[in-house]
Formats: C-alpha cells, sequence, structure tokens
C-alpha cells in the first residue's frame, strides 16, 4: 500500500488509520508547515530499512561494517546540535505559578503567537513523517499514545526503536481513543532546487510544552530529548503532569530487577540525573563474591509509577529502546551494553574507524592510529593529544532497542508493570554525600530526593561539573511547579500506606566522593551490587547500619564484602559526614527552599529544621 500522500491527498490516509482526529490533525499542521510529502509511518523493518537507505543516499547517515556492526548506522550531528537545550525549554502553562521557579514559561498565547511563524511554512520541500507511538507496553493501563509529526527521518528512525511505533499504535487508538500531540520540525525548508545538508538544523531552538492541552511543540533541534518527543518531553514534562492529575508518578528513573540465588526477586526503581551510569547501573553484572544472582533490565531513564489494584506501586518502562551515552562504555564498564551494541544500532556523534566501525573515548584503553572524529575531521591520538580534541563528542549517543539486551528483564513488556520494593536516589558528588543512606520514613525519604544535588554533566547545553540543586533528578524534566511536584509525592505515599500496600523503602546514593587527587573512591559499577544488596537486606529486615545526621548508612560489616578488597579506610572514605560540608548543604537546602517557597510543603521544611539541631546538637 502506498502510504505516501501529497498534502493536498490528505485524507487518503492509509486505511488502518481509523481516528478522524488524528487525520484532521495531520491536515492541520501540513496546511501551516507546507511539507512537501506526508509519510505515514507504519513502523515495519521494511520500512525502517528503507528510510536508513535514504539517509545513507542522502549523506545524513553512514552505514558500519556489515562484519563488525550488522544493520548499524553513524550519524554526525551539526556542531551546534549535540545536546538538550535547557535554557529553550519552555512550560507554557496557564500561570507562572504552576510552572514554577525551575521551569523557564511563558504564557500560552504568546508562545503560541511566537510558535505560529515559526512553523508557517517551516518543512517546506521536506517529508512530514507521521510517527504514532506507545509510551509502554500496547494496551497497558498504565501506558498513552502520542503521534509526533516530524520533517526529520532520523527522528522517525529513531522512535522505531526507542518506543513501540506504527500501525499496531493505531490499532489500539482506534477511532476514538485520545493521543498527545508531538509537532517537531528542524526548522530549515528546503527552497526549490537546494541541496540539503547532511543535519539541517536552526540556530534558534524552542522546546515547548502546553501542559494544560497536553502539547509538544519543538523547532530548530534535531538531537535526542529535543527531537525524540516521546522521551523527556512527553514521557516526563507532560507525564508528569498527567500523572499529578490522575494520581501516579512520571520518574527519571531506570527500573531493575534482582534476584537473589535463592530465587526471591525484587525491583528497585533508581533516579540519576542524565549520564550518571543509570545505563550501566540497569544492566549491572553482580561482582565475585555474587555468584548466582542476577540483574535484569526493565528499563534505563524513564519510569511510570501507579498504585495497582492492591495499592502496591506498579512501574512500566515506557520506552523500548536505549539512547544512552556512549564515551566511558566498554566490556568492563558495561558489558551487556556493549553486547546490545552489536548490530542494529543508531550511533551518533561518536568516531568512525577506518575499518568502518565506531570508535569512542574509554571504549578501549589505546584509541586506534587514525579516526574521523564526530565532526567529520582526521584525528590521530597525537591530535587529541595537542588539541584536547576529542574523537566523540562527550553526549555522543547510541540508540538501540531494549530487545537486544541480553539481560532484558522477563516482564519488561507485561502490561501490568512489575512492583517496586525501592527507589534510589543519586547525585554525582565528589565530596559530602556518603556512598549510601536510607530514609527512616516516606517524608525523609521525599526529602532527601528533594535535595538532593549533582555536578553537571554534558547531557545537557553549558558548563560542566558545577553542583547544582537536581530535585528528584527532575530538574529539566519536570512539568509543573516542582514545590506541587514533592506535594505530590508525599500525598501519594500517604494514599499507599494508607491501603495497607508495601510502600518501597527510600535510600540515597553517591558512587561519585573522590580522593584529594580527584580520583574516585569507590569502584563503581559491578561493586554497586554490594549497596544493592544492603537496600534490599534493609528492606527485609536482614542487616543493621547506624544512624548519621540524615538517615541510616550501613557500617563496614553491614555490607557483603566477599570477593572485594575494599577497605575499612577507604569505606571511612566515602561514608563520613563532615559536620562543616553538611552545614553548607544545609545551607543550599534553605536556599532550594526559599526559591521554591510558594506551595513548598510545611512536612519538608520540618525536616529540615529536624536536620539542623541535629548538625547543631
Ligand atoms: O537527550 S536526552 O534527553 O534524550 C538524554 C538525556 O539527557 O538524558
Ligand atoms: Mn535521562
Amino acid at each position: 500500500m502506498n502510504a505516501v500522500v501529497s498534502p493536498a491527498a490528505q485524507d487518503s490516509a492509509p486505511a488502518w488509520i481509523k481516528n478522524q482526529k488524528l487525520i484532521n490533525w495531520v491536515a492541520e499542521i501540513a496546511a501551516l508547515t507546507k511539507p512537501a510529502r506526508i509519510y505515514w509511518c507504519a513502523g515495519s523493518e521494511a520500512e525502517y530499512d528503507r528510510l536508513c537507505a535514504e539517509m545513507v543516499a542522502s549523506g545524513t547517515l553512514r552505514r558500519l561494517d556489515a562484519q563488525k556492526r550488522p544493520n548499524s548506522y553513524l550519524a554526525l550531528s551539526d556542531p551546534s546540535d549535540v545536546a538538550r537545550v535547557e535554557d529553550r525549554t519552555f512550560i507554557c502553562s496557564e500561570t507562572a505559578e504552576q510552572a514554577g521557579p525551575t521551569n523557564n514559561w511563558m504564557a500560552p498565547e504568546e508562545m503560541r503567537g511566537t510558535l505560529k511563524p515559526l512553523f508557517e511554512g517551516a518543512m517546506r520541500g521536506r517529508t512530514l513523517y507521521v510517527v504514532p507511538f506507545s509510551m509502554g507496553p500496547l494496551g497497558s493501563p498504565i501506558a498513552h499514545i502520542g503521534v509526533e509529526l516530524s520533517d526529520s527521518p532520523y527522528v522517525a528512525i529513531n522512535m522505531r526503536l526507542m518506543t513501540r511505533m506504527g500501525r499496531a499504535v493505531c490499532e489500539v487508538l482506534g477511532s476514538n481513543g485520545t493521543f498527545v500531540p508531538c509537532v517537531h520540525t528542524v526548522g530549515k525548508p528546503l527552497l526549490a532546487g537546494e541541496k540539503d545538508v547532511a543535519w539541517p538544523c536552526n540556530a534558534l531552538k524552542y522546546i515547548v510544552h502546553f501542559p494544560e492541552t497536553r502539547e509538544i511543540w519543538s523547532f530548530g533541534s534535531g538531537y535526542g530529548g529535543n527531537a525524540l518527543l516521546g522521551k523527556k518531553c512527553f514521557a516526563l514534562r507532560i507525564a508528569s503532569n498527567m500523572g499529578r492529575d490522575e494520581g501516579w508518578l512520571a520518574e527519571h528513573m531506570l527500573i531493575l530487577g534482582v534476584e537473589s540465588p535463592g530465587g526471591q526477586k525484587h525491583y528497585v526503581a533508581a533516579a540519576f540525573p542524565s549520564a550518571c551510569g543509570k545505563t550501566n547501573f540497569a544492566m549491572l553484572i553482580p561482582p565475585k563474591g555474587f555468584e548466582g544472582w542476577k540483574v535484569t533490565t526493565i528499563g534505563d531513564d524513564i519510569a511510570w509509577i501507579k498504585p495497582g489494584a492492591d495499592g502496591r506501586l506498579r512501574a512500566i518502562n515506557p520506552e523500548a529502546g536505549y539512547f544512552g551515552v556512549a564515551p566511558g562504555t566498554n566490556e568492563q564498564t558495561n558489558f551487556n551494553c556493549m553486547a546490545s551494541l552489536n548490530a542494529n544500532t543508531i550511533f551518533t556523534n561518536v568516531a568512525l574507524t577506518d575499518d568502518g566501525d565506531v570508535w569512542w573515548e574509554g571504549k578501549t584503553k589505546e584509541p586506534p592510529a587514525h579516526l574521523i572524529d564526530w565532526q567529520g575531521q582526521d584525528w590521530t591520538p597525537e591530535i587529541g593529544r595537542t588539541t584536547g580534541r576529542k574523537a566523540a563528542h562527550p553526549n555522543a549517543r547510541f540508540t538501540v532497542a531494549a530487545t537486544q539486551n541480553p539481560v532484558l528483564d522477563p516482564n519488561w513488556d507485561d502490561p501490568a508493570g512489575v512492583p517496586i520494593s525501592a527507589f534510589i536516589f543519586g547525585g554525582r558528588r565528589s565530596t559530602t554525600v556518603p556512598l549510601v543512606t536510607e530514609a527512616r520514613s516516606w517524608t525523609e525519604g521525599v526529602y532527601m530526593a528533594a535535595t538532593m544535588g549533582s555536578e553537571t554533566t554534558a547531557a545537557a547545553a553549558g558548563k560542566e561539573g558545577v553542583v547544582r540543586r537536581d530535585p528528584f533528578a527532575m530538574l529539566p524534566f519536570c512539568g509543573y511547579n516542582m514545590a506541587d511536584y514533592f506535594g505530590h509525592w508525599l500525598a501519594l505515599g500517604k494514599r499507599v500506606e494508607q491501603s495497607g500496600a508495601h510502600l518501597p523503602g527510600i535510600f540515597c546514593v553517591n558512587w561519585f566522593r573522590a580522593d584529594e587527587n580527584g580520583k574516585f573512591v569507590w569502584p563503581g559499577f559491578g561493586e554497586n551490587m554490594r549497596v544493592l544488596k544492603w537496600v534490599l537486606d534493609r528492606i527485609g529486615k536482614k542487616t543493621g547500619g547506624e544512624e548519621n545526621l540524615f538517615g541510616v548508612t550501613p557500617r563496614y560489616e553491614d555490607l557483603s564484602w566477599e570477593g572485594s578488597n575494599f577497605d575499612q579506610q577507604a569505606f571511612e572514605r566515602i561514608t563520613s559526614i563532615d559536620d562543616a560540608a553538611w552545614a553548607k548543604e544545609l545551607e543550599l537546602h534553605s536556599e532550594l527552599f526559599t526559591k521554591l517557597a510558594y506551595h513548598l510543603p510545611s512536612e519538608l521544611e520540618a525536616v529540615r529544621e529536624g536536620l539542623k539541631a541535629r548538625l547543631a546538637a
């Protein structure tokens, strides 16, 4: 069947599109953006292969060596379009207070007025791809459908790996189903006869959310979370609004399964900021001394969590693939991830080897003698040393379907979701925050997550390595007032507790404490299993710990050290609480609370007062 139609023949959408609202909306957006063609994505493999072949022909993709990296491609972006743009991301709720002080806000009507001329004719000369997608298992009561209209074929192929995409979604949508409308353009119309560039984009960027009408409009970028609108825009910023209204949670969390040698299985959801190791943690291989333990992946970036019929919190991964950071990934840091990337992968902004494979910093100890770097330039170790230029961009990414993961959890696609036993929150902190701390209550846990700080990474445009407050690792992703979001967490906890269902424990971790030379003290990666086991043992009341200033931390003897030579002295270094540093830390909490004073739950203010008093005593 021919699914390519001219905009004029708009109503000849494929027969499997039964939703008139969708057909009308596509016609409306086509009338505004004036694409040369409309293509309805069915989501088949043949379609994927064809779109990739077209992008190879146009120079956007390069096919990698068929033996070394079968069915895989490399895309190099424009050097100005390499990460999320937080300062160009807007939450346009009715009032500024609803967006809160941590989001950029503009009045909805003013923003619509700004966007209209930008989208007017923006897709001229290009194809408008209609990309229907489900966030979550098809038909799951926790899942939701979106449709992205994009003039980027790169978006279409990435969405096929990252979501359940295409015709099957339209069948679930039916004639009356609702969907979140997502409009995306790279913002670079093609004039008649104009030759396209490999990575079209616009210096001006707008990533815009209208929470009330649940709409997303993205202009000017083709990269990652700016362009794959199912991810941060829908699954976090819009979904956090849906969750607040409907009594559930949309979180920046991985979900993993842990099975003990005795066959006891738990699921844990863990929030870390972008590029802090969520993918590595979600695919962890238990270290020596943990024979018989199994860790499996439900998701590596986003969790949607809802109380089930029994009141217990159940989670799904709304995504169906991983858009992970390549640099630093290797057989030692993440063996399962490397295995996932063996074939059927899209790489973006990594380096190309002379034999048609990919390379990035940290992939091997020694870099190859010659590479084409992420900007398409010759690169040698010598050039790297003398210019400081990296072969791969620090935010270079891979896109791969979850089904490529050798440790994918058998329940990853279960529409009912999986029950959550514990929440873990972690920032990247070279000082101050100990290896692991258990909250003594839900409220204390919400406080810990709310006041979390982290050093910035290359995942967002801007300066790297500065500590900023990143509540719940949601600072760039919460689609409404952060103080109201804290309140939502407190209320949901009360609701679960009142239902008599198990309320997950809350823990805070920090893998990143460094010594005086800036070297990480904790080995991390597979060794994080020792902390994970302590977390589960605490939930099962099987191990000890001692109270510190803000929760319960393990003593050296409370962790399992079998197979490890990490000694007590090193352990003290990463678990010690420095009173002076904490006095400063509490000042930063105060600063955050002052900023979020409007609607800040009084319970959190009370926890802070308690901590201050404890520290003074
Ligand atoms: O660019 S993405 O938002 O998709 C990745 C990230 O920053 O976590
Ligand atoms: Mn993320």
